[in-house]
């Protein structure tokens, strides 16, 4: 029996009071798609069946590397961590999984496999950490992991990352996120096409330690921690990286990096096109990598992103099996509630791209009608579906509304008085 944190009466208290309201919404949205036709429970089912993973990370305090200002009732540990998504989940049904991170989330796997699956969790893809120094590490990554000039520092970062493979294959992970610091901050610091080559290699002799049915997966980054140079920095590089590896390597995106106004709907379509779009980070931002929530910016450009997804889930593209996470810093909300909305704002994106009138567009697209083409997109993402995602939850589990029956929790009060405050510190998100 799954074990639930917010009491469940309380929530359906709260979906009581909400659900006369939603039930008519849903069924005005339903004669609306209908005559479009759209059946609103096959929308319904297939978000209902749409999950995207929590960072365990992503429920702490983030910060900026000026300050971090610390909530109250921060995780202490990754239990800490495990029971704040728990709440997530129990309340959006969105969030199955936690993805850990490697040390921060150092623990007995068996204890942390209990943990879980108190909550009903499992675990999303593991996430190593060569871009900042563990306590009593011996060789330092200052200048580098992966992609260092010391061959006893590379094979410590490799070291690193297969017990990464080996926690995962205890907890029942079945993808590894290698995300490095490698680069440079001055033009001439390093040689780009050895530093790639060194690179190149470590990560074949990690790519070495996968088990058969796991996924690598590499993630560009142009800028930060190095301001000059990083060694995988763009979706081009990242394709390289898949193809040079093998079946097994994709490549992921995170929303945040990338230089501002790419494109970023179109690299997902030619990184699915040719087989090696691994899945997501989502975040938005507004100048770099702000590490924002999830649609909260530019809600269109993930509309856009998730157009081309249910373009190649409609096509049956061979492979396609993309992994979402929620990658964000929360500086200044409440990280549960920030990750309960961005879920549903991921959720949102890709039920309007299903409300996309695909034949429509296709005939637009041949016949050169670029005007009422893009009017088409407009259509669907103008479409409110909220009354989708809400009956989405509540016939899941969850709550109508999730904020509101997470404030009349008092969780956050709660663990306030449990877990005594974080010092603020240094931002530490990647
Ligand atoms: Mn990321």
């Amino acid at each position: 029996m799954t074990e639930e944190i917010v009491s469940a009466d309380m929530v359906a208290r709260d979906n009581d009071a909400r659900a006369a309201t939603l039930k008519r919404d849903y069924e005005a949205l339903g004669e609306q798609l209908d005559r479009r036709g759209i059946a609103i429970d096959a929308i319904r089912d297939k978000v209902a069946a749409f999950h995207v993973a929590i960072p365990s990370w992503g429920v702490g305090t983030g910060g900026t590397r000026f300050a971090r200002f610390p909530g109250a009732g921060e995780p202490r540990d990754i239990f800490d961590k495990i029971e704040d998504c728990a709440v997530i989940q129990q309340l959006t049904r969105a969030t199955p999984n936690v993805s850990l991170h490697i040390p921060w989330d150092k623990a007995d796997a068996n204890r942390l496999k209990q943990a879980a699956s108190r909550f009903g969790l499992g675990f999303d893809a593991m996430n190593s950490n060569t871009f900042a120094d563990a306590k009593d590490q011996e060789l330092s990554y200052k200048f580098g992991s992966l992609s260092h000039a010391d061959a006893g520092t590379r094979n410590q970062a490799i070291e690193h990352n297969l017990e990464c493979i080996e926690i995962g294959r205890t907890i029942g992970s079945k993808a590894l996120t290698v995300w490095i610091g490698d680069g440079s901050n001055f033009p001439g610091q390093v040689n780009f096409a050895r530093a790639f080559e060194r690179y190149l290699d470590s990560m074949r002799a990690i790519y070495a330690g996968l088990p058969e049915d796991w996924k690598l997966f590499s993630e560009h980054k142009m800028y930060e921690p190095a301001f000059y140079s990083t060694v995988v920095q763009d979706w081009g590089t990242n394709y390289i990286i898949a193809r040079e590896l093998g079946p097994k390597a994709y490549c992921l995106v995170d929303l945040g990096h990338h230089a501002p106004n790419v494109n970023i709907e179109m690299i997902v379509s030619r990184l699915i096109q040719f087989r090696k779009l691994g899945g997501f980070h989502f975040n938005d931002s507004k100048y770099g990598d702000d590490d924002l929530d999830a649609g909260s910016i530019d809600p269109y450009r993930l509309f856009l992103v998730f157009n081309e997804l249910v373009d190649a889930e409609l096509n049956q593209v061979e492979g396609f099996e993309p992994a979402h996470m929620l990658d964000q810093s929360h500086n200044v909300t409440d990280p549960i509630e920030s990750l309960m909305l961005s879920a549903v704002e991921v959720q949102r994106a890709y039920a309007s791209a299903l409300l996309v009138d695909r034949k429509a567009l296709e005939g637009f697209q041949e016949a050169n009608d670029a005007l009422m083409a893009t009017q088409t997109l407009k259509v669907a993402f103008r479409t409110d579906v909220d009354p989708i995602l809400a009956m989405a939850r509540l016939q899941s589990g969850g709550a109508i509304d999730p904020v509101a029956a997470y404030r009349a929790s008092g969780y956050r009060a709660k663990v306030a008085s449990e877990r005594p405050a974080v010092a603020a510190g240094s931002g530490g998100i990647v």
